[in-house]
């Protein structure tokens, strides 16, 4: 299914709170932080001030020489507080899948939630008329297939804008960007990539993957999937664990059966292990794969129970991943496993069932020896595969 995410983010967000309470300060421009004659930075500026060059950070000083007409007003953070409350509650409203990223900003996964009001853009206008008559404050919001594209395209709309790209538009909107819009790339990776003659997010898309795990490392490999409109990242809300879950990418596109079993035993393996470390059960074993030419599909089991044990999640994985490759497959290049759905530890019926029981001392006496000789002195039988 293609996701619907919004990045939702308020625009000027102390500067606006303050003129709900002062409306003389409408269409000024306005600098919330405190005294300029004071140490201290801008925390937020009206729109009115920053083509005055003024922009969060930068010390009151540097602002009030650049715009010294600029009503400036010490923060106060009670006001702020209860304004992001109210919110998220609104955001909750549309979606239980919210995610806040910070004070004025959060994810929304709307798929399957926009049907009702039409197209996800109407949905989008409808939560920000729903903010801007409840708190008096405008919202930019941005819409797309994944969080990193949702959040340049609210970044793009500001102020008080709306934004969609739409699915299988994410090239065309992302390859004339400038380095500097993609979230992560901060001035040190912007200047290194410039000195390699990257400028734009294209160019970046088109660099060889080494080469960017080469230079930058991990990070490398994720500034380079979103340059290329990947991000499987999904919008979880903080605290707790979700879900847990592991993928790995082939250095070469795969279409072994067994290659492809083995891996998943492994990533099985690790998951469950990972799973019994955190004291969870979960009910919802979920397959990922993406194929050669990038399209990827989600597979999905609910177990009748949840569970813990490493050979019931296997094989439940391996079924999903046997019903996904019944037809003349093309080559795979990324397989994944997700356990969702967790729980605590309950008592469960199968604790009657020999066989699952038999499963859990094995799972219980391969974790003492992987603690006693380390993780790899002990590989199950699939794993020789890989
Ligand atoms: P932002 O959303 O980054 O900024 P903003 O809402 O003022 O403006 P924009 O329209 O561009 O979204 O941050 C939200 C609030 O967080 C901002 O109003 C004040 C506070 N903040 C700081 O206190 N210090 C900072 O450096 C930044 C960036 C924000
Ligand atoms: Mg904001």
């Amino acid at each position: 299914m293609t996701r619907c995410i919004f990045h939702i983010d308020l625009d000027a967000f102390f500067v606006s709170v303050e003129r709900t309470l002062n409306p003389n300060l409408m269409k000024k421009p306005v600098i919330v932080g405190g005294d300029p004659s004071r140490h201290g930075v801008v925390a937020s500026a009206s729109y009115e001030a920053r083509p005055f060059g003024i922009h969060a950070g930068m010390p009151l000083s540097k602002a009030h020489h650049l715009c010294p007409q600029a009503i400036f007003i010490q923060a106060d953070f009670s006001h702020y507080r209860e304004s992001s409350q109210r919110f998220m509650e609104i955001l909750a409203d549309f979606s239980p899948h919210i995610e806040p990223l910070s004070i004025d900003e959060a994810y929304l996964d709307v798929s399957g939630y926009e049907e009702p009001f039409g197209s996800s853009q109407k949905l989008a206008l409808v939560v920000k008329k729903r903010i801007y008559e409840e708190l008096k404050l405008t919202a930019s919001i941005g819409i797309a297939t994944c969080k990193v594209i949702a959040k340049i395209a609210s970044d793009l709309c500001k102020p008080n804008g709306l934004l969609e790209v739409a699915p299988g538009e994410e090239h065309l909107f992302l390859n004339p960007l400038p380095l500097a819009k993609l979230p992560g790339v901060g001035k040190k990776t912007e200047q290194v990539l410039q000195e390699m003659g990257i400028a734009t997010i294209g160019q970046l898309a088109t660099l060889p993957l080494d080469t960017m795990k080469k230079r930058f490392g991990k990070f490398g490999t994720v500034i380079h999937s979103y340059a290329n409109g990947i991000d499987d990242r999904e919008v979880e809300a903080p605290g707790g664990t979700k879900s847990i879950s592991k993928q790995t990418t082939f250095a070469k596109d795969n279409s072994d059966r067994h290659y492809l079993e083995a891996s998943l035993h492994y990533l099985c393996d690790h998951v469950s292990t990972e799973l019994r470390y955190l004291d969870q059960h979960a009910k919802c074993v979920v397959l990922k794969l993406r194929y050669t030419d990038f399209k990827t599909i989600t597979r999905q089991v609910t177990l009748k129970e949840a569970t813990d044990v490493s050979h019931v999640i296997f094989d439940t994985a391996l079924q999903l991943l046997r019903k996904t490759l019944t037809q003349k497959e093309k080559a795979i290049r990324l397989i994944g496993i997700k356990l969702s759905s967790l729980s605590g530890k309950e008592k469960q019926l199968y604790m009657f069932d020999t066989r699952i029981e038999k499963w859990r001392h094995l799972d219980k006496a391969i974790a003492q020896i992987r603690r006693k000789y380390g993780a790899s002195s002990l590989r199950k039988g699939k794993d020789i595969f890989i």
